[in-house]
């Protein structure tokens, strides 16, 4: 026997639903575990804003106290940045979380989940998890690359995170059939840098094209999503050259504390934000806002008649 899922829209969200305005969907760890306090909530607000602006409804969500929530209002979203007690929630631990009343923000599998019960095809994000260093030994191996796999959600990112195994990110994405896609560019694009040294799969220039190849595999019937690969703005990256070292000595300082499971990213994103003296929360906020416009570019075109 199945239960009623509590599920509440925020009204800006209601009334794109009733319209038929197109959504993106916008996730929350990003805000209680990608970002220090104050520059989550400025950051949610602004990309938020980059949605509107674009022609687009922000669709923001989390879980708050058992329930569901699509779309946050303003006090909502304060509140959720603030708090230091929300759980970061995927896959494995959304519907306990829901069950016993909790408060989580949720990861890319998450809100994939989430948007796609809301039927929001499109999410902007900073950085997928995926296939961590030294995998071959810890298995980490983010819940992210497997919601891609099997929730029609396409998802705006930078690339996966540099501070990943992007080689085996991107063949453990192959072998789970998840089309990964460059925005404008032949190379995956890895977050703070716009060069990963790697080639994407596939290219597309233009939203329609991604709205379309969207299109084409609900036609096959194939249950997955797509991930797109964004590249930052130039003006804001930091070239790879400039980042690997960093990210070793975060590694290397996460091995030595022993960090692992949830902690690790929310751990190596802190600690390169204090190497780099807070420059790689500057391009994180760029990448985002960005992948915020893209997002709603796609999102309008999936909400049009379908013909492109
Ligand atoms: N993008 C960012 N910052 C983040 C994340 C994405 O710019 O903090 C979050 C996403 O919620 C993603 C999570 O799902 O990091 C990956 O966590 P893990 O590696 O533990 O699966
Ligand atoms: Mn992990």
């Amino acid at each position: 026997m199945s239960i009623p899922l509590p599920l509440r829209f925020s009204r800006e969200v209601s009334e794109a639903r009733q319209t038929g305005a197109p959504l993106v969907a916008l996730e929350s760890t990003i805000i209680t575990h990608g970002m220090p306090w104050p520059d989550n909530l400025t950051t949610a607000r602004a990309v938020e804003d980059e949605v509107r602006a674009s022609g687009a409804v922000p669709a923001t969500i989390a879980v708050l106290d058992g329930v569901i929530h699509i779309g946050l209002d303003p006090d909502q979203l304060e509140k959720l940045a603030q708090g230091k007690d929300a759980a970061k929630l995927s896959r494995a631990d959304i519907a306990a979380c829901i069950a016993r009343g909790g408060t989580g923000a949720t990861t890319v599998a998450a809100t994939m989940i989430c948007a796609n019960t809301a039927r929001i095809p499109v999410f902007a994000t900073g950085g997928i998890g995926g296939v961590h260093r030294g995998a071959e030994t810890s298995f980490d191996i983010s819940a992210d690359l497997h919601e891609l796999a099997q929730t029609p959600v396409t998802v705006v990112s930078a690339g996966p995170k540099a501070i990943l195994d992007i080689p085996k990110t991107l063949e453990v994405l192959e072998t789970l059939g998840v089309p990964v896609i460059a925005y404008g560019q032949n190379e995956l694009p890895a977050f703070w840098s716009r060069k990963s040294g790697l080639q994407a799969p596939l290219r597309m220039d233009s939203p329609a094209e991604i709205a379309q190849a969207h299109r084409m595999r609900a036609a096959l019937g194939l249950p997955g999503g797509q991930l797109v690969g964004n590249p930052v703005p130039r003006d804001a990256e930091i070239p790879l050259e400039q980042i690997a070292p960093l990210i070793d000595q975060a590694l290397a300082e996460a091995e030595a504390r022993n960090i692992g499971q949830k902690l690790v990213t929310p751990f190596l994103l802190s600690h390169i934000l204090g190497l780099t003296g807070g420059r790689s929360l500057t391009t994180n906020i760029a990448l985002v806002r960005n992948n915020a416009r893209l997002a709603a570019k796609i999102a309008i075109e999936l909400a049009g008649s379908g013909s492109t």
